[in-house]
Formats: structure tokens, C-alpha cells, sequence
């Protein structure tokens, strides 16, 4: 069967070998395995911390969490009660259906609607669908967001929203680039005292110390490479993107991470976070991601 649901998870195969692995609680990808041409058995490409719970007590630590509707610290008065990084990727998702079935992919679609629960902290109109592909040598994850607002009103009942795909890429932290960044504007959260928008000076970016930028108005075509390996991400919608690596300095204080979780992985995290994404009644936006593995050892043309 390339599509099994067993209880709180859903695990898509490829017929091709790739495998990957949803848990209904967030829409969280927990695990994307795939070959590539060097390693002809598929080997896991995310990282989750071995402390990570998985039992929906508490967001995962690793895999691909989603964020929404905002990213970090709540800053839109609609989101004031909300916590960091928003509800989407601690609430339990529904099931909804299969959507494609053949060598060019398999693909899952889960759902997200107003629960009380939700709505007692975020009483917008909303409806997201989240929509997973594996192939052989790829993934993608679609979020649909719609305003089912159908109130004539003006203004318009807009949904002003933030997104952003929590990707932890499992590599060898201190080997890794990425590219291309430079010249672009981007925060640094990693100090306290905000001292204003910096410019990327780097060609290829590095994560050997402690990192927590986020790049505006990014070209949402990037590598992450390291000796022997890679992953390029793609993305649609999602202006921007964040480059996270806690290393020992903030990582040995999360109580999830495992030791030394931050030499496997590095987050590489498009999304919509600088300002809001506006949609009027009626309508949806999708921000679309596509990870695939990168065969050979190489770097980005620049
Ligand atoms: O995306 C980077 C970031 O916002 C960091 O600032 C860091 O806090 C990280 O996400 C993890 O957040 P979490 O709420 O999952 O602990």
C-alpha cells in the first residue's frame, strides 16, 4: 500500500523506495527517507531530536513543523493569544484524502478547521489543507490557506497571517553552506538587542556558530550542501526564509534537543514572515515548498 494510516501517523512509499512519515498531530513530517545516486538505499534526510515527544504534548523537536499563523512572538493584535510559531503545528490535524497515486508521486492531503479550542485564542475564519508528495527524490508540502469569511462587509473581513515550513535538514552542521544569500537584508535574532536590519556579506552561509537570521525577500531557489551531500529547496509564496542553528550556546538549554542535536541538522525554513500575508473572503493562498536530494557533491552557480 503506498498510503498506510496507522492511528496518529500517515506513511507514504514511493514505489521507487522513498519513503516519508506524517504525524496527524501538527501535519508534522517526522521522517523523509530517499536514495541518491551514491547511496542506493533511501537514508533519512530530517532530523528529529531523540528527546522530541511524539505523542502531541508538545510541538516536535525536528522534522518539518508547520508555522502558522505566526512566526516566532505573537506581533498582529489577531494573534495576540496565541503561542510562538502559532497553533498549526500542535493541533491534531484530520485525515482528508489521497490525492495522487502513481511513479510521479505519492500525496496526502490533511485539514485544518476551527475547533473550540482554537477559536477560544484565534477566532478568524480560516481553512488550511496541507498537502504532502513524495517522490523518488523529492518532497513537497503544499499549505492552502483559505478566508471562509462570507461577510460583505467594508473593510473586508481579511485573514492576516504569517507561514513558514520549519524544515530541520539532517547534515553535518559545521560543513555546511548555503547559498545564495548574500546581499541580502536580513535580522539577526541570535542578539537580544535589535540593532536594525544587517546585509548578508557571505557568499555561502555557514552555521558554525550559534545562527538565527532571517533573510527578507529571498530568491527562494537555495542549496544546502555539505562534503558528500545536499538538499535543494524550492519555494512559492514564501518571500523569505530563515536560517536557524542553535549550536551548544542556545541548544544545550532546550529541553527537547538531544546533546549535541545541533551538529545533525540544520533548519533552513522559507515562509512568509516579514509582515502579513492579506487574503480577502472567498480566497486562498498556497506557499509551496519542494526539497530534493542533490546527487552529487557540487555547489550553487553564483
Ligand atoms: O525559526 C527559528 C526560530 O524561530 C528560532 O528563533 C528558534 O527559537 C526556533 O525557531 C525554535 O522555536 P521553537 O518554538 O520550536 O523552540
Amino acid at each position: 500500500m503506498p498510503v498506510e494510516q496507522t492511528g496518529d501517523r500517515i506513511i507514504l512509499k514511493h514505489p521507487k523506495g522513498s519513503t516519508a512519515e506524517n504525524l496527524l498531530y501538527g501535519a508534522t513530517v517526522i521522517s523523509w527517507k530517499a536514495a541518491d545516486k551514491r547511496h542506493p538505499e533511501p537514508f533519512e534526510r530530517l532530523f528529529v531530536s531523540s528527546k522530541a515527544f511524539l505523542d502531541g504534548s508538545k510541538p516536535v523537536r525536528g522534522g518539518i513543523p508547520v508555522v502558522f499563523p505566526c512566526f516566532g512572538s505573537p506581533t498582529h493584535p489577531d494573534h495576540s493569544r496565541l503561542n510562538q510559531h502559532g497553533f498549526a503545528r500542535s493541533e491534531v490535524w484530520k485525515w482528508d484524502s489521497v490525492v495522487m497515486d502513481n511513479e510521479a508521486g505519492v500525496s496526502v492531503r490533511l485539514a485544518l478547521e476551527p475547533t473550540a479550542k482554537i477559536t477560544a485564542v484565534y477566532n478568524k475564519p480560516f481553512h488550511l489543507s496541507y498537502v504532502v508528495t513524495l517522490a523518488e527524490h523529492q518532497l513537497s508540502t503544499d499549505l492552502h490557506v483559505k478566508n471562509t469569511s462570507t461577510s460583505q462587509d467594508f473593510p473586508p473581513d481579511f485573514l492576516e497571517f504569517q507561514a513558514l515550513f520549519h524544515n530541520y535538514v539532517r547534515a553535518p552542521a559545521s560543513e555546511v553552506l548555503i547559498h545564495p544569500l548574500q546581499n541580502l537584508k536580513y535580522l539577526d535574532k541570535t542578539n537580544p538587542v535589535f540593532q536594525g536590519p544587517k546585509i548578508e556579506a557571505r557568499a555561502g552561509v555557514d552555521v558554525r556558530t550559534y545562527t538565527d537570521s532571517v533573510y527578507e525577500d529571498a530568491p527562494q531557489n537555495y542549496e544546502v550542501t555539505w562534503p558528500g551531500g545536499g538538499i535543494a529547496l524550492r519555494s512559492v509564496n514564501l518571500k523569505d526564509v530563515v536560517v536557524w542553528n542553535p549550536r551548544a550556546e542556545a541548544g544545550s538549554k532546550i529541553g527537547d534537543m538531544e546533546d549535541g542535536g545541533w551538529e545533525r541538522y540544520v533548519c533552513l525554513e522559507p515562509g512568509f514572515v516579514r509582515g502579513f500575508e492579506k487574503i480577502e473572503p472567498g480566497r486562498t493562498w498556497i506557499g509551496q515548498q519542494v526539497l530534493s536530494v542533490i546527487h552529487e557533491e557540487r555547489r550553487m552557480n553564483l
